[in-house]
Order: structure tokens, then C-alpha cells, then sequence
């Protein structure tokens, strides 16, 4: 938009005495945040209702990212640089007297969701919004997102985390859109006179779902999409309603919308997560169908207009629901609004884990939720029966939704989309072939692969001003809508001048995030070692322990020779447990263990530190990613889908050192064998163990000495105050298989880190890879990703350009 910083510094002005009816000069910096934050909305709003009055007109084709979680981050900065005011803001506020970057701080950071797949959800919006896709979020606004770590004594501890506490500056309660979900009661089937069968309902509990919608703003281009988080309230009573029951209701209905779960493993409280499921999701069609019943176009064409995207499992009710409201509402025979139904959804898969694979008793189920209990049964039913004719009854015993007493989400989803993706190459190489096979054989043709993506305005404009500044000196800014174009910087690779520029950059960003540690934590970090980051979700297939072993054997090595020639380090961990899985907790007290022992040791002379932030998230992110010298991405080969922080390292300069796992692979492709450090096992090796169960981690301890007093050391009391957690790690990887063959990748994995030791020594050679990173990573723009999303699977595409 244009906007001059005359006229920004009138609207701040007029905007503080509309607001508090005060004088900039006496507000304090959240009230400043609020102020500015009010008038980014107004500036926003004009584009926002154009936007969706286009859509109408045109008769556009929508799609709607179904997501239990949205990881947004702060989106201040973001909303000003999509708008493209960054800058004249920032001038603006100056002259007034106000740093942007302090208020910047004021606004809280919306943690409302887990970890990558909640992130890949935000960065999505953006990208659509940007890419002019018509495409929008629907989600749950939980009153607590994903819980405040702290540590206590090295263990985590989880604390609310109360986002909406001051307000949320960015959302607009819609209470004339809000729509009724059921939930409970029975319901039976009759004849009617005609001789369909028709639902009656008696004694459901309604649950009142009311949208709050957030604008979602493209880059520069003046289009404004829309995240809509459905918030549970109890309906209006009637008077009849006594105080008590009223009182007890609304906390149960308001439980629904309270508390995203932290943990996507086991679902704890799973009658809670189930109705959260089906709240949002039956809250969300509904919405759709009525927005869509106003465009006059008959139901049977639903799927050229509407697109819904169920991602991962958690939106899987989508299904069920959308053929509840097209026989139940709109009176369609079964199998044209299964036809509809199957072409309207598609549904991503982000993980291989069994753990994580959603399945209801039948019990919960079908009190919940009877009648898409009924449905479901009659999705299985029919699926079984066309199936028998068609293939072997093993196969469909094994691909039906409803078996041993539970619902399958996954088989819910597959059998109800028409497409089904991966989420990298190799990833949907395995779905394929190994986990989801069975399904392959039945629908080959709807299996396709998306690698993730990431937003380079987030992650490269945003959170590292400097190096994009230096990116647009030597290329100019192409690269900013055609992210590729940063494929121009290899033309500086023996470009000493600009190699030593980067270094610089890079210097600058370790000494910011050294300053802000010393700040936070009391540590002093030397800026000239090397920064090597492993920021994700805290599981045991992740194996930060891969990492803390290895960091135990550099401290040994240290102890016994102290004059050893090794790079200092700086070994950077950001990761949350959830609250219930016990072993990924020791691991943090053993990390935090170790980094008391290694960080107050002053006989090796600085040469090694850790840091464990507390609380890492897409705030600490911002910050970490700009300094990291090394990615660390070192999953088992075959358990990470895709990875998207390997992503944002290496925008930002990061060197990756990697399993060939996820996207890894595809990064590897991209930079060239020369510029990644890959080691370990490969994900045939890994599939080959699991077939003649050759691996016995006993053998590696015994045989390898350093490995031996590596972990010897987590039992004998090297390792101050972890007795417990020390034992417990051991055991898990001497005696009880080592599930995620950490002891076998040992020596590899030292032998990387060594690798990595001797390349940094070389600045220019090391830049030089930085550089070749930082060119490579605009394919994995969130921005093509989506395009792919929009052209292969939901069929929309931009027509915004032409009215
Ligand atoms: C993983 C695991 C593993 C251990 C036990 C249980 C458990 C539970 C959940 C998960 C992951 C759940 C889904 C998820 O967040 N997947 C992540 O999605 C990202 C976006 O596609 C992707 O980059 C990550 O590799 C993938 O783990």
C-alpha cells in the first residue's frame, strides 16, 4: 500500500487518542503495540472485504486448510511487510520517539500449535495469501496454546501459556456467523413417505461455535484471505434453565475450545480431543455450506467450488460430517454425495510413526458423535463391500476404517479424499511402499508427493534483516515473489569480497544472539566458535541424544588432552517434551545435566558450551536460525517426514549435517554432496535391520571404547544430579535395542562433527558452502509448495487479478 510516513505519523497520533485518548508521549510500549496494531487493521480492512467481495463475484473456487493447529508467531512485523510498511513505519515511529523492535515484544506470541506441522499450517496461509490463492485456515482458538516451559532444577516443567490475556489485536468476533454443533443424544432412522430414510434427533447437547476470523495478508499484492478459529460457547437459554445446570454446561462446552493438546502422540483426555476435533471440523462445513448455498449453485456441484484440505489426521471427521449435512440437510442419495464428498477432500499424511496414528473406541465414538457413527459404519460398509470383489481379503481387512473396536482416522481419510500426499520425496516413497501399501495397491492415482516448504518473508526477510539486505545488493530482489532467483548468488561463490561479507553477517548474528543468552540465561557464548543448533520437538527418533552423546566424547577427549586442537563449540538445543512422554523429559535433565557439567568446567579452557533455551518457539526461532553455523538434522533415516527447520537453517547460511532422512534428501540433491555433511545409516539399511533384526546395540558398547565411556559415564556419577534419567537412557540403549539405532550411528556421526571441525578452520571454503545453501533453499519456498497444492490437488486458481 502506500502510505507516506507523514500520513502514518497523523493516523498513529489520531489512532492513540481514538483509542486511550492519550498523547503518544504517555503510552507505554503495550499500548503503543495495541495502537499500532488497531491501525494496521484499518489498513488492512479495505483489501480484506475487496478480497472476499471478489471471490463472491467471481465465483471462485475456495479452499479451506483444515488444521487443528496454527503456529502463527508474532505477526506485527509480518502484517506490516506483507503490506509493504515495514520500513516507513519503523521511520515513523522513530521520529515519534518509539522503537518498533521493543514493541515488537509486546505482543504476544500465539503458540497454537506443537511443533512442524502446525507451523507448515501458518506458513501455508501466508503463502497463499501471497501466491493470490483463495485459500483459508479453519482451526480452533484455544484459550491456552502449547504450555510455557520452564526448567526446574534441568526438568521441564509446563506452565500455562495465556496468549489471549491482554486481547488479541488481530482476530474480529463474527457472532452473526456463528453456527450449532451437536454433540450426544440419539438418534434413529424412519421412512418417510417418499421412502428415504430420515434422522431424528432427541437430547443432543448443542455447542454454539462462534468464528473469530484473522486476516491473512499476501505480500504486496493487496489480497487479504482469512484464518477463521471457532471458539466453543454454550447457546442462548431459555428461561427455564436453572443456574446450576447452566453453570455446569458452560464448562463443559467451554473446556472444548480451552487447551490445545501438547502432545502429538498419545492423545490424554481423548473424549476432549475427539470433541475438539469434531467441533471445528463440523463448525467449519457447516460454515462453508452456508457461505456456498449463497452463491445459488446446486449441491451437486460443490466440489468445483469448494476445496477442503484435512491436514494430517486430526480433521479427518471432515469426511463423515460433509456426507452427514449432504443426505441429512440436502437430501442427496448416498452415492452422489459420496461422489461430491470424495472430491471436495484431500488429506496430507505428516508422519510414519504408528504412535501418532489417531484411532477412537468405537465406544466414545458412537456415544460422541451417533449420528457420523452411523456414517462411518456405512463408508466401512460399502468400502468393504466393493473391495471383496476387487482384492485379496487380506488387504481389505487391513485397509478398512473400522477395526478391533476402533475407528481408523487415516483410513477414514484416505478412503474419503481423493488425494493423499507426503510430505517429501522420500516420505511418500515409504508411504507407498512400505506404510500405507496397502491403500497403494487399491488407489494408485491418488497418492502424490508436496515436499514442505517455508516463507522466506518469515524466515529470511524477517528474522534476518542484515544477510537480506546483502542478498539484494548482489542480486536485487527477484528473489523476494520468485524465490528460485536466489539461485543468482552462486555467480558471488569465488567472490572473496562477498564471502567474507556473509561472514561477517553472520559473526554479527552469532554476537546478537550471544548478547540476548547472557541476557536471559547468564551465559557468555564466544561469538567465534561455532554455533551448532538442533531446534525441534523433543522424541527419542529426533535423537538429540545422537548429539549429547557426541558432546560428552568432545568434553572426554578435552579432559584427557587438554591442549586438543578443537574448534570451540557452541551447541545450541531448543526443544519441547510432551507433558506425558517420560523418556523424552530425561533426556532434557540429561541434557541440562550435562550442560551444569560442561558449561562450569573451566579446564577446558571455553572450548565447549551448551545452551538449552527454555521455552523454544517460533519467537526463539526468529531468533536462534539467523546464527546457526551448523542444521543439525539427524533423524533416523526414514522416521522424519520431511523436516522444516533444515529448511530454515540453510536459508539463513546454515551448513546441514544430516541423516538421509525427509527432506534432507532432497536438500542434499539441491546444494550437492559438497555442500551438506550426510552420514548414517540410509533408509534401506534401517529397513534392512528391521527385517532380519540383525542390530544389537549391546555389541556397539562393547566393542567401541570411546562409545563405552560415553555411556558409562551417564551411570556412574559423571554427570552431576541425574542418577535416574542417566540409568534409565543407558538401559534404553545397551540393553533395551536402542529403537532408534543411536549407537550405530555413533561413530559416524563423530566422524561428521570431525569433518565439520577442520571445514570451518577454512572461512571462505565454509562460506562459500553458506552461500550455495542460501541459493539453493528458495525451492523450498512454502510459496511453490502451495502453488503445487492449488494446481494438483484443490484445482483453484487466481482469478483475483481479474476484476
Ligand atoms: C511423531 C511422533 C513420534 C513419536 C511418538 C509419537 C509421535 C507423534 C507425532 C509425531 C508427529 C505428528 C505429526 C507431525 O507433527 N509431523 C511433522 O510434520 C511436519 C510438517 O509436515 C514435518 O516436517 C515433520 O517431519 C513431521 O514430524
Amino acid at each position: 500500500m502506500d502510505l507516506s510516513k507523514r500520513k502514518f505519523k497523523d493516523d498513529y497520533k489520531k489512532m492513540m487518542t481514538e483509542v486511550y485518548s492519550m498523547d503518544i508521549s504517555e503510552a507505554e510500549p503495550t499500548e503503543q503495540f495495541f495502537v499500532l496494531g488497531n491501525l494496521v487493521r484499518t489498513y488492512s480492512s479495505k483489501n480484506w472485504s475487496h478480497t472476499n467481495q471478489v471471490y463472491v463475484e467471481n465465483k471462485q473456487k475456495q479452499t479451506y486448510y483444515f488444521s487443528m493447529e496454527f503456529l502463527l508467531g508474532r505477526m506485527l512485523k509480518s502484517n506490516l511487510l506483507n503490506l509493504g510498511i515495514l520500513n516507513t513505519v519503523r521511520d515513523g515511529l522513530y521520529d515519534l520517539g518509539i522503537d518498533l523492535e521493543t514493541i515488537v515484544q509486546m505482543e504476544p506470541d500465539p503458540g497454537l500449535g506443537n511443533g512442524g506441522l502446525g507451523r507448515l499450517a501458518a506458513c501455508f496461509i501466508d503463502s497463499m495469501a501471497t501466491s493470490e490463492i483463495p485459500g483459508h485456515g479453519n482451526g480452533i482458538r484455544f484459550k491456552y496454546g502449547l504450555f510455557k516451559q520452564k526448567f526446574v532444577n534441568g526438568y521441564q516443567v509446563e506452565l500455562p501459556e495465556n496468549w489471549l490475556q491482554n486481547g488479541n489485536v488481530w482476530e474480529t468476533r463474527k457472532m452473526h456467523a456463528a453456527v450449532t454443533v451437536r454433540l450426544y443424544g440419539k438418534v434413529w432412522l424412519e421412512k418417510t413417505a417418499s421412502g428415504v430414510l430420515e434422522p431424528h434427533y432427541e437430547g443432543a447437547q448443542k455447542v454454539l461455535a462462534v468464528p473469530y476470523d484473522t486476516a491473512v495478508i499476501g505480500y504486496k499484492n493487496d489480497v487479504v484471505n482469512t484464518l477463521r478459529l471457532w471458539s466453543a460457547e454454550v447457546p442462548a437459554q431459555d428461561e427455564s434453565t436453572d443456574y446450576w445446570s447452566f453453570i455446569h454446561q458452560r464448562n463443559q462446552i467451554e473446556s472444548i475450545s480451552e487447551v490445545l493438546y501438547p502432545d502429538d502422540s498419545n492423545y490424554e483426555g481423548r473424549l476432549l480431543r475427539l470433541k475438539q476435533e469434531y467441533f471445528f471440523v463440523s463448525a467449519g462445513v457447516q460454515s462453508i455450506i452456508r457461505h456456498y448455498k449463497k452463491m445459488r449453485v446446486p449441491m451437486l456441484h460443490l466440489a468445483e467450488k469448494v476445496a477442503i484440505h484435512i491436514n494430517d489426521t486430526h480433521p479427518a471427521l471432515s469426511v463423515p460430517e460433509l456426507m452427514r449435512i449432504l443426505l441429512d440437510e440436502e437430501k442427496m442419495d448416498w452415492e452422489h454425495a459420496w461422489n461430491v464428498t470424495v472430491n471436495v477432500m484431500s488429506y496430507t499424511n505428516h508422519t510414519i510413526m504408528s504412535e501418532a496414528l489417531e484411532k477412537w473406541p468405537i465406544d466414545m465414538i458412537s456415544t460422541l458423535l451417533p449420528r457420523i457413527y452411523q456414517i462411518i459404519c456405512e463408508i466401512d460398509r460399502r468400502f468393504t463391500m466393493k473391495m471383496s470383489t476387487l482384492f485379496d481379503p487380506s488387504i481389505v481387512e487391513r485397509t478398512r476404517i473400522i477395526e478391533c473396536g476402533h475407528v481408523k482416522m487415516a483410513h477414514l481419510a484416505i478412503i474419503g479424499s481423493h488425494s493423499i500426499n507426503g510430505v517429501a520425496q522420500l516420505h511418500t516413497t515409504i508411504l507407498k511402499e512400505k506404510v500405507l501399501h496397502d491403500f497403494y495397491l487399491i488407489y494408485p492415482s491418488k497418492f502424490n508427493n508436496k515436499t514442505n516448504g517455508i516463507t522466506q518473508r518469515r524466515w529470511l526477510m524477517l528474522a534476518n534483516e542484515p544477510l537480506c539486505n546483502l542478498i539484494n545488493r548482489k542480486i536485487g530482489n527477484d528473489w523476494e515473489t520468485t524465490p528460485t532467483e536466489l539461485k543468482m548468488l552462486k555467480a558471488f561463490r569465488d567472490d572473496e569480497k562477498t564471502l567474507i561479507e556473509l561472514a561477517k553477517i553472520k559473526h554479527q548474528n552469532k554476537e546478537r544472539f550471544a548478547k540476548h543468552i547472557q541476557k536471559t540465561m547468564g551465559l557468555v557464548l564466544n561469538p567465534d566458535a561455532i554455533f551448532d543448533v538442533q531446534i525441534k520437538r523433543l522424541h527419542a527418533y529426533k535423537r538429540q541424544l545422537l548429539n549429547l552423546l557426541h558432546i560428552l566424547s568432545l568434553y572426554f577427549q578435552l579432559k584427557d588432552h587438554p591442549e586438543a586442537d578443537l574448534h570451540p563449540r557452541v551447541f545450541i538445543f531448543g526443544a519441547k517434551a510432551a507433558p506425558s512422554y517420560t523418556y523424552a523429559k530425561q533426556i532434557i535433565k540429561l541434557i541440562n545435566s550435562v550442560a551444569d557439567l560442561i558449561n562450569q568446567d573451566t579446564t577446558i579452557k571455553e572450548k565447549l558450551k551448551i545452551v538449552f533455551v527454555e521455552n523454544y518457539g517460533v519467537s526463539l526461532a526468529e531468533k536462534i536460525i539467523p546464527a546457526a553455523d551448523i542444521s543439525e538434522q539427524i533423524s533416523l533415516a526414514s522416521k522424519e517426514a520431511s523436516g522444516t527447520s533444515n529448511m530454515k537453517l540453510m536459508l539463513n547460511g546454515a551448513i546441514t549435517l544430516a541423516t538421509l532422512d525427509g527432506a534432507n534428501v532432497e536438500i542434499r540433491d539441491r546444494v550437492g554432496s559438497n555442500n551438506i555433511i550426510i552420514f548414517g545409516l540410509r533408509e534401506e539399511e534401517v529397513y534392512q535391520y528391521y527385517h532380519d533384526g540383525s542390530y544389537h546395540s549391546k555389541s556397539y558398547y562393547d566393542r567401541n571404547p570411546v562409545l563405552r565411556r560415553v555411556l558409562n559415564a551417564l551411570i556412574d556419577g559423571t554427570i552431576p544430579d541425574a542418577e535416574a534419567e542417566g540409568r534409565s537412557v543407558f538401559d534404553s540403549l545397551v540393553y533395551y535395542g536402542d529403537e532408534y539405532f543411536v549407537l550405530r550411528d555413533f561413530d559416524a556421526y563423530s566422524a561428521a562433527q570431525k569433518q565439520i571441525d577442520q571445514l570451518y578452520r577454512d572461512t571462505l571454503k565454509w562460506q562459500r558452502m553458506a552461500l550455495i545453501n542460501i541459493a539453493g533453499a528458495g525451492t523450498f519456498s512454502s510459496d511453490y509448495t502451495v502453488q503445487q497444492y492449488a494446481s494438483q490437488i484443490w484445482d483453484v486458481f487466481s482469478r483475483i487479478r481479474d476484476i
